[in-house]
Parts: structure tokens; C-alpha cells; sequence
């Protein structure tokens, strides 16, 4: 390593913790169940759009270059000794999902940057470009697909049909980038693919803060299945109606609910985990019998085989219970499926002995998550750092929590582990 660029540097972790405080201020709002201030920053909103100017005007603050491209997903690039070689891509996503905290996707986001802001403090010039990425879309929960922008990036969701992707009012995501102005002119795909892609990321699981370890080096990511299923029944009166006559379409959306968890359950599908995230009756009225149900199904398993007995074995469940009554139907549609994913072991040996030099104690784990670093180890090495979330890591809720100290933490093994690739020949 040229004798001007340093093995590893501190940041500082009251500027990153103020700019994930002050970030998390944009789609802030007050959470009536657990009464903390959440934060809600769907894809493409226009809280999304303010998240995105304001990364945009700190990105230009500490002096790289932004580019945005025509899926949304925005570049900043900080310049190497050695312009045109392959970067170092550090990033996440800022969007959040409905319930959220304020460091899911944005640690990784803001934590690139507070590296670069060091750097730039420091005077550092590394060889390789860095280059930080916020993602679109990445959670999903509005266009019915997730880590989207990433996924078009890496080639797998071709650009016009992620634009075609609508919401449950029928905007589509192209007309929504359009609207927010982030349909950016710059080619979608990474060619060339950058050297390394690096993602700090919290655990969102209770691992880490229940071993008492300071940060994860992840492993991959498991497999994800999500579908749509609409059942079809027959709206009736609720009092007059004798039970016999009904087609209760409520009735078998709760049979399919309680089916899903008899799956885990059962254990016949390895570690499966099942959701119903969803779960609505048309027309929703006290004294009607629901006509209709439209429920969401969140599948994830580690091992390929097992996610692929579970949905067939789902498909099956349904067909055979579309069948016990006249009148009844159940479709099923598939919004999104990606297989587990593997981050390169090269990569990971170096987190690790990173870790080690910074005297933090680590583990080694999956994600139970699904992450943008599993679109881009499509395109080049890749690898996850996870923080330590407290409050049993909980996550996709306002009880979402990570110290300044464990940010940091993670962010300076993110640093070190950035400094190494970015002086790679
Ligand atoms: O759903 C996920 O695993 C991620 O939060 N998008
Ligand atoms: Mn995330
Ligand atoms: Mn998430």
C-alpha cells in the first residue's frame, strides 16, 4: 500500500450518527402502537424524493461525482490515483419500508459516505475509485418487488419491466421515478463491473447483540419467494345467510394463514419461514360475508431445494383446498423469487482479519434478510458487514435501534476492508 494511504482509519462516528438522525427525520412520523417516532420512506414517494436530494447535496459536499441512472439508482464516485480502474462500489438503499427505523439500508449508504468525508479529512487518495450507491427500491413493499434497483443493475429485472411495475393504485414505478425526477440519464448496467462491492448492513436478528459480538461477517443470503394469492368466495348476508350457503372467502384466507406457520412447524421444509404480511377482505363491511381476500406470502429458506418443495407443496395445499367447496376459487401469482446467495470467501477473509485487527470480536452468519450485496455478487465479489442492532435486533419496526458506538464499529471494519480492495492492482 502506497506509504500515503493508511491500513485503516477512525471515523467519526458523531457525524455518520447525526446524518442517520438527521436523515430519518424525512418521512419521520409517530408510531401509535409502540408510541417512537418511526419512519416511513416508501420507494419513489415523495419522502423517498426528499431522502434522494438530500443524499444527492451531501454526496456534492464532500466533492464526488453524482450520477443517476435510469432505474434511479444514485453514484457518487470519488476519484483514484488510478482513474479509469475499477472501483470499490460501497452502498445499500435509503427507501425504507412502512414501520421503519432509521438505519435499515441507510447505515450502509451513509456509512460509505462518512468514509469518504475521512478520507477526504485525512487527505487520503486511494488507487482504486470509491464509489458509493444508493440503490432504488429496495424493500419492495410498493411495486410488489424487491432489491429492484439493484437487480436491474445486475441485469436480472430488465428496465422496462421494472417500469412497468405498479403500485396498489396503478402508478407505475416508471411514471412515479419520472414524477420525483430521478429517472436519471446513465445507463442501468455496471460495465465495467466494479472490483469489489461492499455492504454494511444491520443484523436485523438477535445473533449479535445476544452473543455479545461486535459485528457479523455474513455469509450470503437465503432464498426468497413472494406471491400474491387472491381468494375468490361470494359476499352474502351476515344474517341472513345460513352457514351452509356461504363461500367465505375470509374463512379460507385465515385456513391458508394458519396452513403456512403448520408448514414451519412441521419442519419438513428444512428452515423454512413463512408471513403473511398482508391480508385484506373486499368489501371489508361488518354484515357482509367477504367476497373476496387478497393475502401476500413472504417465503424464505437457506436451502434452494427445501424453498422449492415448500411452494410446491403450497401450490398443491391450494389447489386442493380451491376444491371443498362449489363456487370457491384461489389463485396464486409470483411478485418476486431469488435463490440464496453466497458472498465470495476471498472477500470474506478479509472482513475478518480486518475485524481482528480492529480488536472487534465477530461471527459468522447468514442473513435472514434479503440485501441489494445479492444482486451485485451476480456481477462482481461481494460481501456483507452487519452491525449490532439492540432490542433483539428487531427490524422493519420503529423499535429498530443501533448504537453510535456499534454504527461506528462496523463502519471503521468497513473502511478498513474499503482501503484494502481499493489498493488492489
Ligand atoms: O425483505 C427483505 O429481506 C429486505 O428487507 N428487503
Ligand atoms: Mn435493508
Ligand atoms: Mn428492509
Amino acid at each position: 500500500m502506497p506509504r500515503d494511504v493508511p491500513e485503516r482509519v477512525a471515523v467519526d462516528g458523531d457525524r455518520l450518527w447525526r446524518s442517520l438522525m438527521e436523515l430519518a427525520k424525512i418521512g419521520a412520523y409517530d408510531d401509535a402502537q409502540t408510541g417512537l417516532r418511526g419512519v416511513s420512506r416508501l420507494a419513489l414517494t415523495d419522502a423517498d424524493a426528499d431522502g434522494r436530494r438530500l443524499l444527492v447535496s451531501w454526496m456534492k459536499a464532500a466533492g464526488l461525482t453524482v450520477r443517476v441512472d435510469a432505474v434511479g439508482n444514485i453514484y457518487g464516485r470519488r476519484a483514484g490515483s488510478e482513474q479509469d480502474a475499477r472501483p470499490v462500489l460501497i452502498g445499500s438503499h435509503i427507501d425504507s419500508v412502512a414501520s421503519a427505523g432509521a438505519f435499515d439500508g441507510c447505515l450502509g449508504v451513509l456509512g460509505g459516505l462518512e468514509i469518504i468525508r475521512t478520507l477526504n479529512e485525512r487527505g487520503v487518495t486511494t488507487r482504486r475509485p470509491l464509489e458509493i450507491v444508493a440503490f432504488s427500491d429496495e424493500e419492495g413493499v410498493r411495486f410488489g418487488t424487491d432489491m429492484l434497483g439493484s437487480a436491474v443493475a445486475a441485469g436480472r429485472i430488465a428496465l422496462e419491466d421494472a417500469y412497468a411495475l405498479k403500485d396498489a393504485d396503478g402508478l407505475s414505478f416508471g411514471e412515479e421515478l419520472t414524477r420525483i425526477g430521478f429517472a436519471g440519464p446513465h445507463g442501468v448496467r455496471l460495465n465495467p463491473p466494479p472490483h469489489a462491492y461492499l455492504e454494511c448492513h444491520i443484523e436485523q436478528g438477535p445473533l449479535l447483540v445476544r452473543s455479545g459480538t461486535d459485528v457479523g461477517v455474513v455469509t450470503g443470503t437465503q432464498g426468497i419467494s413472494w406471491q400474491e394469492i387472491l381468494v375468490y368466495g361470494r359476499a352474502a348476508h351476515a344474517g341472513a345467510t345460513p352457514t351452509e350457503m356461504r363461500i367465505d372467502a375470509g374463512l379460507f384466507a385465515a385456513e391458508i394463514v394458519r396452513h403456512l406457520r403448520d408448514m414451519v412447524e412441521s419442519g419438513d421444509f428444512g428452515k423454512l419461514r413463512a408471513t403473511v404480511g398482508h391480508l385484506s377482505l373486499h368489501p371489508g363491511d361488518t354484515n357482509i360475508v367477504p367476497a373476496r381476500a387478497r393475502l401476500t406470502v413472504d417465503l424464505r429458506n437457506p436451502d434452494e431445494d427445501e424453498m422449492v418443495r415448500a411452494e410446491e407443496h403450497l401450490a398443491r395445499y391450494l389447489d386442493g383446498l380451491q376444491g371443498v367447496q362449489d363456487g370457491l376459487r384461489i389463485t396464486a401469482r409470483r411478485m418476486a423469487r431469488t435463490s440464496p446467495v453466497a458472498f465470495n470467501a476471498r472477500l470474506q477473509a478479509i472482513v475478518t482479519r480486518e475485524a481482528d485487527s480492529l480488536g472487534l470480536t465477530h461471527a459468522v452468519l447468514m442473513s435472514g434478510a434479503g440485501h441489494d450485496a445479492q444482486e451485485m455478487a451476480a456481477v462482481c465479489p461481494a460481501v456483507m458487514i452487519f452491525a449490532r442492532g439492540e432490542y433483539d435486533g428487531i427490524s422493519h419496526s420503529p423499535r429498530e435501534y443501533s448504537t453510535a458506538e456499534s454504527c461506528a464499529r462496523a463502519i471503521d471494519l468497513l473502511a478498513a476492508t474499503a482501503l484494502k480492495l481499493a489498493d488492489e492492482e
